[in-house]
This record gives structure tokens, C-alpha cells and sequence, in this order.
């Protein structure tokens, strides 16, 4: 896949931003610059059935707009149904193998990490990128488990080469540059952008750091 599309991943649901729209939030941070998109619905009150796929083909029509990949957290079925760019799994979420039967070989597919093991077996079973977190504290994800640090990031993009990363977990613009320079590709976020005011200028901001990190400076 394309790697620099991995460089600003923002995830969000309904649930991530109080009383907000989640299609105005995603419009402002595409227009701040996010490179991918992953509707992750869950926790009390998430959107399901046909809800669901409403607002997955809502959100799928505006990252078409900017030409941004649209990924489904967790949902095969509906990353599928709704013609998804690709769909991102945790490690309870099946079979890696079978997934990438299921959506073929032209969707991306992604694939939650917590150790060089997870991102090894990712790889082997048709990962096109990895997340490797938390890599701080989160608020944002349940059962997060304690922050495996980013030292994890450079020992995978060692083991891997060609596997590219996304460091996730607790990221903030502060923080960023820190992980793109241990070797990922890109950051995803919860929080640092759903949670801010102004959501196009932080995005804006971020994508600086990240962008300013990846050319090496
Ligand atoms: N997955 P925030 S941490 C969705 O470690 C998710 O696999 C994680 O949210 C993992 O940017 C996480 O607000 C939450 O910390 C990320």
C-alpha cells in the first residue's frame, strides 16, 4: 500500500465526540489534512444495523471527496457492504488469514499489534500495515493494557522492514514526531484531534509535526 496514506490516521465514532457531528469533525479534519479515516462505533450508545450503515456511506462519500481511504473498524460484513477502501482488525477479531480471504486482495487491511509476535503473524497472514500500541497511556480504548513504549516501533520496523506502522495509543502533537522518527510510518489518534475545538486547525498543526518528523528534520 501507499504508506504516506498512513501518516495522519484519524479513528473516531459517535461516541468520541460529545454532542458534535461526526461527519462535520471528519469534514474539518480532512480539510486539516488527515491522510486515512476508520469509523470505529463503539462503546454505550454506538450507532448499529441500519444506523450504521448510514453513516458509514456518509462518511465513505466525504473521504471520497478528499481522496482520503475510508476504513471500518472491526465490521467485515460492513466494510464490505458499503465498498469500504479496507477494514482494520484487533486480535479478537478473527482469523487475519480469513479476513483477507473474505475482503480480497485489493482492500487494505490493518491489524491491531502489541508485540513483534502480533506484527510477525499480521504480516504472514496479509496485513498491509500494523498498529502498534498503546504506546502511551489512552483514555480512548477499553482494556488498553499498559503502554508497550515506542521502542516497540523501532524493533518491529527493524524485524519488518517492509512492514509499515502506525503507532497508536495516546498520541499528541507534542508526541508525534517522537513516533514517526522510531520508524513508523504514520499516527493514529483518537482524542488529540475529536477532543480539540478547533478540529481543522490542530489537524493542521499535527500534520506539521508529522509531516516535518518524516522528512527528517
Ligand atoms: N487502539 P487516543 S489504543 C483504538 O493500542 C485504539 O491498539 C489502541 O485513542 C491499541 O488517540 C487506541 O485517544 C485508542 O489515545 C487511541
Amino acid at each position: 500500500m501507499d504508506k504516506s496514506k498512513l501518516q495522519l490516521y484519524f479513528i473516531a465514532g459517535t461516541t468520541n465526540i460529545g454532542d458534535r457531528n461526526l461527519l462535520d469533525v471528519l469534514q474539518a479534519a480532512l480539510k486539516g489534512g488527515i491522510t486515512t479515516f476508520q469509523l470505529r462505533e463503539k462503546g454505550e450508545g454506538a450507532l448499529q444495523g441500519d444506523d450504521l450503515k448510514a453513516l458509514a456511506e456518509q462518511c465513505k462519500q466525504l473521504c471520497n471527496k478528499f481522496k482520503v481511504p475510508f476504513i471500518v473498524n472491526d465490521d467485515v460484513d460492513l466494510a464490505v457492504e458499503v465498498g469500504a477502501d479496507g477494514v482494520h482488525i484487533g486480535q479478537e477479531d478473527g482469523d487475519i488469514a480469513k479476513v483477507r480471504e473474505k475482503i480480497g486482495s485489493e482492500k487494505i487491511l490493518g491489524v491491531s499489534t502489541h508485540s513483534i509476535e502480533d506484527a510477525m503473524a499480521a504480516s504472514d497472514a496479509g496485513a498491509n500495515y500494523v498498529g502498534i500500541g498503546p504506546l502511551f497511556e489512552t483514555t480512548s480504548k477499553e482494556n488498553a493494557g499498559a503502554p508497550v513504549g515506542t521502542e516497540l516501533v523501532r524493533q518491529v520496523a527493524n524485524v519488518l522492514p517492509g512492514l509499515p506502522i502506525v503507532g497508536i495509543g495516546g498520541i499528541t502533537e507534542r508526541k508525534a514526531g517522537r513516533v514517526i522518527r522510531e520508524g513508523a510510518s504514520g499516527v493514529a489518534m483518537i482524542s488529540a484531534i475529536a477532543n480539540s475545538e478547533d478540529v481543522e486547525q490542530v489537524t493542521r498543526a499535527i500534520k506539521g509535526s508529522v509531516t516535518l518528523a518524516s522528512t527528517g528534520v
